[in-house]
């Protein structure tokens, strides 16, 4: 076990270090459920979905203040599946998961499909 000192370096947490602790702490379903909490923090409160000024102005919330604007446009376009240039909550997800590429050697080889669709994402 190593210790990790969250209270300094916030944003130097690792998502592939990050994510499967997460999950083996409160199972797929609780991992699924921040990540919907970290989507309404940056989403565009009126359209409901991750906008790149949404994604530009609350980035900083989530430790990504260091992004420079190609890297959150290439964020966008990496996961926008059906092309409307915004995020929806189920491709913020399924971003997420992808950027995660240690989360599928953690015990489950399974893509949580099911878990997003039991949800109603
Ligand atoms: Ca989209």
């Amino acid at each position: 076990m190593q210790a990790v000192d969250n209270n300094i370096h916030p944003h130097l947490v690792d998502f592939e270090d990050f994510f499967p602790s997460m999950i083996a702490r409160m199972g797929s379903e609780g991992f699924i459920w921040e990540l919907c909490n970290g989507f309404r923090l940056l989403m565009d409160v009126e359209k409901g979905l991750i906008t790149f000024e949404s994604l530009k102005r609350n980035s900083v919330l989530l430790g990504l203040h260091d992004l420079r604007d190609d890297e959150l446009v290439c964020m966008l376009m990496e996961g926008d599946l059906d092309g409307d240039g915004a995020l929806s909550q189920m491709e913020f997800c399924i971003l997420m998961f992808r950027l995660s590429p240690g989360l599928m050697d953690n015990g489950s080889k399974q893509w949580p499909v099911d878990d997003f669709e039991a949800m109603n994402l």
